[in-house]
């Protein structure tokens, strides 16, 4: 169709991105090009696809795909969302440094802390939901600022511009974990950082069939060194996964807003139910990082945190064995809804001193609200919290 997808709205253009007819048989979906090599005329005469590790033609639609949802001059696709993680941290070397937040994905934390640290990266933690704790960590160094926002699971907010304005004069990269908040909601590229990398296993996919990770950057040496760390480390997704991220995204923009909305009634809800203490959703004027939400991104989502009145472990427990509509599982994003204990599942992997320390509690429950009707959603919670 040919559609600048630079020039259109955010719907279009997830819509449009990556797609072209099919050159050999105008199927309007890229086909899933189930195979591992190419046939060569004569020793690297090929016609651009060598073997799949390399490249793929339903990786290439979905590589554009990405670019063009996050604005960006190129994207790449991973194996997984710490797949992508991985190859950006394999940017740096032994003795370099990267400023990460005190809330993130315990598998984030994970990796920064039992793998890259063990050779030679070093990492500070902040909270970077005050830029200024960044700048005092920066040293000679600093080679990288990860930053995640909102944060997994405790829905702080980052200023990104802010970020990027203390980052530059020291030429930092700012790479931004922008899984919780989607395309939709947030593009960070936009406000000057260099790096975005996406869980696509949540909101791109959109419906829990598929683990995949995306990174999306507009410097065509940074594509060239992240590329030939995709190529040379090997964290490929295949072609059917690759085919199921581009349907998702298709209905990206639909499916966030209707989150938006859910999360919203749902967040509000449970503020009027007595038995909830502390509910963690940015889109609450009188949330911390509400501002900043407001200036940098165009909704709140539906990622919400909760902690009841009573504190106890057992009581958190008792409510997340007893909601029906909402599964109790790890991962988010996905059109049904989730709830999720970070203390014992997605953040494990955080020591649990650090974690309380940082206000992750034992008796947290981390809700991704769905697109589900939201007076079920809202009954599910009610029914299980008493
Ligand atoms: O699971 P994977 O596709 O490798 O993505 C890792 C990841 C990275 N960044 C953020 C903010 C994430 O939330 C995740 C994965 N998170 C979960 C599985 C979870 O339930 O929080």
């Amino acid at each position: 169709m040919g559609t600048d997808i630079k020039n259109v709205g955010i719907g279009t253009r997830f819509i449009h991105a990556g797609a072209e007819p099919d050159p050999s048989t105008g199927a309007i979906m890229t086909p899933i090009f189930q195979t591992s090599t190419f046939v060569q005329e004569a020793p690297d005469v090929h016609k651009g696809y060598d073997y799949s590790r390399a490249g793929n033609p339903t990786r290439t639609a979905l590589e554009k795909a990405y670019a063009g949802i996050e604005n960006a001059n190129y994207g790449l696709a991973f194996s997984s969302g710490l797949g992508a993680t991985d190859a950006i941290i394999k940017l740096l070397s032994a003795g370099d440094e990267v400023i990460a937040g005190t809330d993130m994905y315990g598998g984030s934390y994970r990796l920064f802390s039992k793998v890259f640290e063990r050779m030679g990266i070093k990492f500070q933690y902040v909270d970077q939901r005050n830029p200024y704790n960044i700048a005092k960590a920066i040293s000679p160094r600093t080679k990288l600022i990860w930053v995640e926002t909102p944060t997994n699971p405790l829905i702080n907010i980052v200023d990104i511009a802010a970020v990027v304005a203390i980052a530059k004069p020291h030429n930092i990269l700012v790479c931004v974990d922008n899984t919780f908040a989607s395309p939709y909601l947030q593009n960070p590229l936009e406000l000057g950082a260099d790096i975005v990398m996406h869980s696509s296993t949540k909101y791109l996919g959109g419906h829990s069939d598929v683990v995949q990770g995306a990174i999306m950057i507009n410097d065509e040496k940074l594509r060239d060194e992240l590329y030939f760390l995709q190529k040379s480390c090997g964290a490929v997704p295949g072609p059917m996964d690759c085919f199921l991220v581009l349907r998702g995204i298709k209905t990206l923009h639909v499916r966030m807003q209707r989150h938006c909305e859910n999360g919203r009634k749902v967040a509000e809800a449970l503020r009027k139910n007595p038995k909830v203490g502390k509910v963690h959703w940015c889109g609450f004027e009188d949330h911390p990082g509400h501002e900043v939400a407001k200036k940098q991104m165009r909704d709140f989502g539906g990622m919400i945190s909760i902690e009841l009145k009573d504190e106890s472990l057992e009581a958190a427990v008792e409510v997340m064995k007893k909601t029906k509509v909402f599964s109790l599982a790890e991962s988010l994003g996905g059109v049904e809804s989730l709830v999720n204990h970070p203390a014992t599942m997605t953040h494990a992997s955080i020591p649990r001193e650090e974690r309380i320390k940082n206000g992750l509690s034992d008796s947290l429950i981390r809700l991704s609200v769905g697109i589900e009707d939201a007076e079920d959603l809202i009954a599910d919670l009610n029914q299980a919290i008493g």
